[in-house]
């Protein structure tokens, strides 16, 4: 049986080497030339925890990547859902194209399986009209992935899945695939009940790293220490609340609870107002590095440094990161003065950006932690002279600014 995985972005590419790893032949499809040719060059496009084993393992085995889509029975879908950003809805364009153009080329009776999340309803208004235009038998899945970037490999193997189908058959035969790779629990349902499974548990946790936020806020204003009243208040047996931090990036929590205030506007003040404590937190940040700076005495922007610019700790993807979200709250004269260093990201991705550590650390007065990288962790010695802002909790200095 033949795979054509459509989008080798950070889920499809881990999805279409462990399918290969376990002995399903896979052809991965991307739109974007650079990644097919790096993959075909013994490359891969982002790093990962093991997926440069995963790699070498689906090499081995039967796996091909291509620009091209190709002509089988079964099509898998994971590409971008962003949303829009005025009407909050969700923009599934790109899910609709890949749709169009697997329509193209498949044969009758082929599965077409959305990985991708998408608001719940999305593949009735706007899939299925697609699908029933091309005149062609095919049916629809919607298997929303669920792996966190950072340990996706052993995510993929041991999370629980949600198959949604129109009928059990197809749903069994889905699951049968997945249970190649998937030691966990495959929970079958339909298609409405798995896109709305999905941006719920983005939704739960989005909403929870707001309350954290919201105590950090709290506890600034009074000066109190708001990591002491967390790890107090989780002894509770039935408390747990979450970090605060520098806002909520990624591609996923930052993005699916809007879909559900896009569709249900008059329904969604609890998950409205958690998304807008999450997305005020980069300002949170900027205020607290200017009192910092009056207090010390220090007036210029360029000797403020932001240490990392990836959403999240040891991954490099810097889509919706809280770091650009803050460089977008400032004036453009400060945007270009404030210093900025991560490990992971080696492309030039914002103006002042500085590639050596070293020279990061000798240019700048403060140093603010967004991201808590195990690099910053291994150096933290190296900044033991510098005043620090830590909106991650891993400096315990004598001194140290938090949130
Ligand atoms: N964050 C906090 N405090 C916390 C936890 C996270 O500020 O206590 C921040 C992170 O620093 C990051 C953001 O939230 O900026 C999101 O990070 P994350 O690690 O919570 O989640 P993602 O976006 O990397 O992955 C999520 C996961 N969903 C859930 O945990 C419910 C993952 O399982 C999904 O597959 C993924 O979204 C997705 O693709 O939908």
């Amino acid at each position: 049986m033949k795979i054509n995985v459509i989008g080798l972005g950070y889920i499809g590419l881990p999805t279409a080497l462990i399918m290969a790893a376990n002995g399903l032949d896979i052809v991965g499809t991307d739109i974007n030339k650079d990644i097919v040719n790096k993959l075909n060059n013994g490359e891969l496009s982002f790093e990962e925890n093991g997926l440069e084993n995963l790699y070498k393992k689906a090499l081995d085995k039967k796996i091909k990547f291509s620009t091209e889509y190709i002509a089988t029975n079964i099509y898998l879908i994971t590409v971008p859902t962003p949303y829009d950003e005025e009407s909050k809805k969700i923009d599934s364009i790109y899910v609709e194209r890949a749709v169009e153009m697997v329509l193209d080329i498949c044969n009758d009776n082929s599965i077409i399986i959305i990985e991708s999340t998408v608001s719940p309803g999305t593949i009735d208004r706007k899939i299925r009209p697609i699908v029933s235009k091309s005149n062609k038998n095919i049916n629809i899945v919607h298997a929303p992935e669920r792996i966190i970037p950072g340990n996706m490999v052993y995510e993929l193997e041991n999370n629980s899945r949600t198959i949604g189908a129109d009928s059990l058959e197809i749903a069994n035969e889905i699951k049968d695939i997945y249970s190649t790779f998937c030691n966990a629990e495959i929970v079958l349902t339909d298609i409405k009940t798995a896109e709305m499974t999905k941006v719920v548990e983005n939704t739960y946790r989005d909403i929870n790293i707001a309350f954290a936020n919201e105590l950090a806020k709290i506890c600034s204003s009074d000066k109190l220490d708001v990591y002491e009243i967390i790890n107090i208040a989780n002894k509770h047996p039935r408390v747990n609340i979450l970090s605060p931090g520098p806002g909520v990036g990624g591609h996923c929590i930052s993005v699916d609870p809007w879909f559900l205030v896009g569709d249900y506007p008059e329904l969604t003040k609890l998950i409205k107002s958690a998304r807008e404590v999450n997305d005020s937190m980069p300002s949170h940040v900027l205020l607290r590095v200017k009192e910092i700076m009056q207090e010390n005495n220090i007036s210029a922007m360029g000797k403020v440094g932001l240490y990392g610019l990836s959403y999240k700790e040891n991954v490099d993807d810097i889509r919706e990161s809280p770091t650009l979200q803050l460089l977008k709250v400032i004036d453009k004269d400060t945007k270009t003065q404030i210093k900025v260093y991560d490990p992971f990201v080696s492309k030039k991705s914002v103006d002042n950006q500085i590639h050596d550590f070293e020279d990061f650390i000798d240019s700048v007065d403060i140093i603010v932690i967004m991201t808590a990288h195990d690099h910053i962790k291994e150096n933290i010695d190296k900044i033991k002279d510098k005043i620090i802002l830590d909106t991650r909790n891993i400096c315990s200095f004598e001194g140290v600014y938090k949130l």
